[in-house]
Order: C-alpha cells, then structure tokens, then sequence
C-alpha cells in the first residue's frame, strides 16, 4: 500500500514522480498525473507555441472526488511539464463542490476557462453550473469571474437529465457554447448558446438530440457529457461521451454545419476499447486537430487506492478526414523521437500456429503489417510470459473484419470482466491490416490502419509477462514486416 500522495503542492511533483516511477503498471511515455486521481483532459490549447493540458484531479487521493484541474505544458507534445493546480474549488461558491470539465480560448489575448461549477446540495443532489476564470500570468493563475455562474443551468422548462462540460468556439465576432445535457424521455443532447463576451450567454437551441430509442448504428444513451464541436476538412464533426448513470464510451457524428444547424451524416464509436473516454482536442499552429482522452483505468478501487494513483491520458492523436469522409486517426508524429533500439522482423509465413519473436518489453511502440491470407485469424500475443499462462492477444478475424484486444489472461490470477474489447476494420481488396501498437506499463493503445482505435489497460501479474508473438489459426497469414521499438520514458 503506497502512502497516501498530497498534490496540492506542486513543489513535491518531481519528488512524488520519482516515487511512483518504480510501479510497473504506470506508464512512462504516456501523460500521468504526478500522483492521485486523473480523469477528462480539459483546457486543450496552444498558447503562444505552447501545448497546455489540464486535467480533472483530485489532489487528496487516487479516487474521484473534490475536482480540481491540474496543469501541464508541452512544447513538443511528448514532453509534459507540471504546473501548479489551475483550479481549485472555491467554499460557498458555484463550484464548491468540484471544477469540473470544460474548455480554454484565446479572448483577444485574454486566456479564458470556460467550465462546469459542481455543487451537492442538502438533499445530496448534484448540480453544474457554468463558470468562467481568466489568467493575467500567461495561463498559471486563475481569477474567477464575479459574475459566476455565467449560465445558471439548463434551459428553464427543459426536463434535463443531466447538464455539463461547456466546449466553447468562435465564429467571426460571437463565440458560441454546447453543453452537454440529456432530454429526458428522449436522449442525449449538445445544447448551443451564444455570447458576445463569454459573460452573457443566449440559448439558441439543440445542435443535436439522439435517440435514445435507437441502437442504429450504435446506442448514443440518455445524456451526452464533453461534445465537442469542430470543423475537420470540409466536415463538421460533434464527438459525445455517452453517460448512463454512469461512463460508457465516446462516439463522433460527421456531418455539415449551416446557420448554427448540424446535420449528422455518420455516426461510429471513437474508440473500441474499454477504457478511452471524455476526449478534448485543439487545432494547433500547423492547423492539425489533435485528441486527448482519459483512459479509464480497469481495476477496482482497493487496487488504485493501493496504487496511490489512478488515470492515464491517451496519446495524442491527430485526427483527419477520410475521402469517405469519416475520421482517420494517427498518433502523433513527435512519438517518434521517443523510439529506440530497434528490431525488424519480415515475411514471416504463420501457418496456424504461433511464433515467439525475440522481442521483448512493456514500453514499447510496435508496427505490424499482415496480409490475413486464408488464415481465419491472425494477430499478436502481447505481454506474454515465458509459459504462455500470462498474456493479452490483439486478434483480426477475417470472416468479421473484426480487430479485438482479448485479455482474458492479462494477468493468470484475476479474471477481468469485460475481457473482450473491439470493432471492425473493413480492409478492401489487397489492403495489408497495419497496427501500430503502444504498450507503456498497463496501458496499450493500438491505432489500426489510421482508422480505428483501441485503448485498453492490461495489468500482467507477473514481472516476465513481456514476450511477443504472432499467430494465424485456420490458415496461412503473413507477418510481412515487423518493426518494434523501446520507447524512452518522457520524465527525468
Ligand atoms: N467528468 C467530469 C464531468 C464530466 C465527466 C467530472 C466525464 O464534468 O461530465 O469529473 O468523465
């Protein structure tokens, strides 16, 4: 059991850092908090060259409660750099009881943080309010608005399930607000608003409602946490984190954006994993469109508690339109400085069966390029121990299409509940299946040929589990390259 962590005092990050550092299941080249509880990234920006990550934090412990948003910068998107606490609940006030998730722009110059204010009252309940706070010292202080809230809730006469996480833009002199909410009876909704000055703010209407009566193509739930609206080639793309009295999973509607209207021409999941939830993304200075989100962690709280920290941010990924125009997805092309030694592996024929390769580790980025051939599966065998009684196997089915992380026997001595996590990656005519496959401690994030990801959190019990191997059943596939590098740890 590790000591409980304080992380009101960021003069203590490196040291706790440090501390932590030796905990095999924390990642070392994805973003963590120092220590505690992280969940939704929020506050994405670019600030004068530099990439500001927030994040929802609780400074007292590594389970979610009493939310404050912690801080980062990068200036290479690899490298994070802490920063005091940006937000902290204030007594008596809208966000008493928790700042919770929301957003930062650029007021002419003016940093700006537009968020939900969360307050319990005496019955319990739990309410959000939107909140504003501005920074006069290049985004590491915060003064709070007078005038919070800036919006009081939701529309009067609204029957709302739920109503948060403000995602703010603008459009020529007017920024414009959704906010997440549910209709009751009727499903999930993006409530847009608009203001002049980000202090007054206007309802206009729904950009969007669901259907909570449809599973077509997929089930968008009741209410919709952290939408997030923005432009992607010559598309608009809304992305929702599904809530059902509790978090499920994110999905994106592309569609067109005319007189402050969407009209959705697509909708898919986001991520086909188990852990990947409440994404935030920036556009940066080279204009790319750039996605955090918060991968959940799979373990039960006694097991975070021990850890003394819980939540890890994804990668982050650059996101793009396809000429089909759904969502292509890349890890971003500065990872790359972090590779090191290298192994390549190529043609390697797999008649049903599976081959050990003589690579090794639990932070490393692999590519694998496979031609499923005749083969009814094929795929890789992650952290795997010497026996095979210890590992997690990435599987594409040819007859479904369908790419799934099995982790059934992550770790031999505690079954996982929803051992099985994917979705389908059509590949057309010739087309190789092309993984690129993150592992860094207990997380494992692959992108799969740029347009379909999955992020998981695997937690092997034993300190061998870090073999790999390739598999075909029912068939010949072909391992046409491999490539496997160590990744260097983005901390001191
Ligand atoms: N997390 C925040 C909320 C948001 C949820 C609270 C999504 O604002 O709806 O920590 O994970």
């Amino acid at each position: 059991m590790t000591e409980g962590f304080d992380t009101r005092d960021a003069a203590q990050y490196p040291a706790i850092r440090r501390q932590l550092a030796a905990d095999p299941y924390r990642p070392r080249y994805h973003f963590v908090a120092p220590a505690n509880w992280l969940n939704d990234p929020n506050g994405c920006i670019q600030w004068q060259g530099t990439y500001h990550l927030f994040y929802q934090h609780n400074v007292a412990g590594p389970l979610w409660s009493d939310i404050h948003w912690g801080h980062a910068t990068s200036t290479d998107l690899v490298h994070w750099r802490d920063h005091a606490i940006a937000l902290a609940p204030t007594p008596d006030s809208p966000d008493a009881d928790g700042c919770w998730s929301g957003c930062a722009v650029d007021n002419d110059g003016v940093p700006t943080l537009i968020y939900s204010g969360n307050t319990i009252g005496a019955d319990g309940t739990r309410r959000q309010q939107t909140c504003i706070a501005t920074s006069n010292d290049g985004l590491q202080t915060w003064e709070k608005h007078p005038a919070n809230p800036v919006i009081a809730g939701p529309p009067p006469g609204m029957e709302t399930v739920q109503y948060r996480d403000p995602s703010v833009w603008r459009e020529d002199a007017t920024w414009y607000c959704v906010t997440g909410s549910g209709i009751v009876g009727i499903g999930g909704t993006a409530l847009l608003y608009r203001s002049a000055d980000l202090v007054h703010w206007d309802y206009m209407h729904p950009l969007l409602t669901g259907d909570v009566g449809s599973h077509d193509p997929l089930w968008t739930g009741p209410m919709w946490e952290c939408p997030q609206f923005f432009p992607l080639g010559n598309k608009h793309v809304l992305l929702i984190s599904v809530w059902d009295s509790g978090t499920k999973y994110v999905a994106h509607y592309v569609g067109t954006y005319a007189n402050h209207r969407f009209t959705p021409e697509s909708l898919a999941y986001t991520d086909v994993g188990g852990s990947f939830y409440a994404p935030q993304s920036l556009q940066d200075d080279r204009g790319r469109r750039i996605m955090w989100g918060w991968l959940r962690e799979r373990r039960d709280r006694d097991a975070q508690q021990a850890a003394g920290w819980s939540g890890v941010m994804s990668l982050p990924r650059v996101l793009s339109l396809l000429p089909d125009n759904t969502v292509g997805v890349a890890p971003a092309p500065e990872l790359m400085m972090l590779r090191g030694a290298y192994t390549e592996i190529v043609n390697h024929d797999l008649a049903s069966g599976e081959a050990i390769l003589d690579v090794y580790g639990d932070c490393l980025e692999i590519r694998a390029v496979f031609a499923p051939g005749d083969a009814q599966t094929c795929g890789l065998v992650v952290r795997r121990s010497p026996d095979g009684a210890e590992e997690t196997r990435i599987i594409y089915e040819a007859a479904t299409q369908r790419l799934t992380v099995d982790r059934t026997r992550s770790n031999a001595t505690a079954r996982s509940d929803d051992p099985i996590t994917g979705g389908v990656v059509a590949l057309t005519g010739d087309e190789l299946l092309v993984l690129r496959i993150f592992l860094d401690g207990s997380t494992i994030e692959i992108f799969a040929n740029e347009r379909l990801c999955l992020a998981e959190r695997i937690y092997a019990s034993r300190a061998d589990s870090l073999g790999i191997a390739a598999f075909a059943t029912g068939g010949t596939a072909t391992l046409r390259q491999f490539e496997a590098w160590n990744m260097a740890s983005i901390w001191e």
